[in-house]
């Protein structure tokens, strides 16, 4: 019969453990324990300089940086946390697990104010910080030039994209069944003014990390400034009737100086572009911005 004893003082700051002067091989375990946490969270702060994106896609564009790079704060936050929770954790379940013999029963104290304030407070100030970082992001992210180097008016309908360069006189848009390509220059700010003819859609381009909503009747406007020359998939994120599938688009970034000379194309043409991605299409109705 198990009897029922308090326990011999000793083991860790929450009194649990062993009685004083049990062997003390198994500090070993904990030590390596720690010490192994501590060069994982070296090798994190060392690695800091080139952080991956942890599944985040590469940003092409500043504003999607600020996002992968909140992201990133984000990922790190969640490690630190869980290494606080699980690293404590895996030590008392291990230096204080019961042993073959040893009938001790830990410490029964229910509560330690001080601990119990730190670890409500300590997390208070977590998602204080992770709030305010995610509302810089979000600003960041959302702010509209206003001093914009292009400025394009996007129509998304039922079921297609039609770009409109503002101030240019001309208008892109593709056959039915091909992907309009929206070209434009790397490194300068382009605000994109997003309109809905019919019901919602969503632009999207995945390497921008950003999507936003074209709604009949509001006014939502953008800017993206690419900061990587090359082409990116576009989509509409929204379900918007059967054809939804068929909303795709091209992004092509190019250089400041290959972006005027695509102008002046464009202009030279007559003020109408069907410029499909891969190639270009036939001739499309369509008017001058
Ligand atoms: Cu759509």
């Amino acid at each position: 019969m198990r009897t029922r004893r308090t326990a011999q003082g000793g083991g860790g700051p929450l009194g649990y453990g062993r009685p004083m002067g049990a062997p003390g091989r198994r500090r070993v375990g904990s030590g390596r324990l720690l010490a192994g946490s501590a060069l994982l969270v070296g090798s994190l702060l060392l690695g800091a300089c080139q952080l991956p994106t942890f599944g985040a896609p590469d940003a092409a564009s500043d504003q999607g940086g600020h996002v992968v790079g909140l992201w990133q704060g984000f990922f790190l936050a969640a490690v630190a946390v869980t290494l606080v929770v699980w690293v404590p954790l895996a030590f008392v379940l291990l230096r204080y697990r019961r042993r073959d013999g040893d009938d001790t029963v830990p410490s029964q104290r229910a509560y330690i104010i001080p601990l119990e304030i730190a670890y409500t407070v300590v997390p208070v100030l977590i998602v204080a910080a992770l709030f305010v970082f995610s509302v810089r992001t979000e600003q960041q992210v959302t702010a509209v030039s206003t001093k914009p180097a292009v400025r394009v008016e996007v129509i998304g309908f039922q079921w297609g994209w039609q770009f409109r360069y503002q101030g240019e006189g001309f208008t892109v848009d593709a056959p039915p069944g091909e992907k309009p390509q929206l070209v434009l220059p790397v490194g300068v700010p382009t605000n994109l003014e997003l309109v809905s003819t019919d019901v919602n859609h969503s632009f999207w381009v995945p390497r921008f990390l950003s999507k936003r909503d074209l709604i009949p009747g509001v006014d939502n406007e953008i800017t993206v400034t690419p900061n990587e020359v090359g082409s990116h998939e576009g989509r509409c994120a929204e379900f918007c009737g059967l054809d939804h599938w068929r909303m795709a688009f091209a992004v092509r970034v190019v250089p400041l100086a290959e972006y005027r000379a695509w102008v002046d194309e464009q202009q030279a043409a007559g003020g109408t572009a069907s410029s499909a991605a891969g190639g270009s299409g036939g001739s499309n109705e369509g008017g001058g911005g």
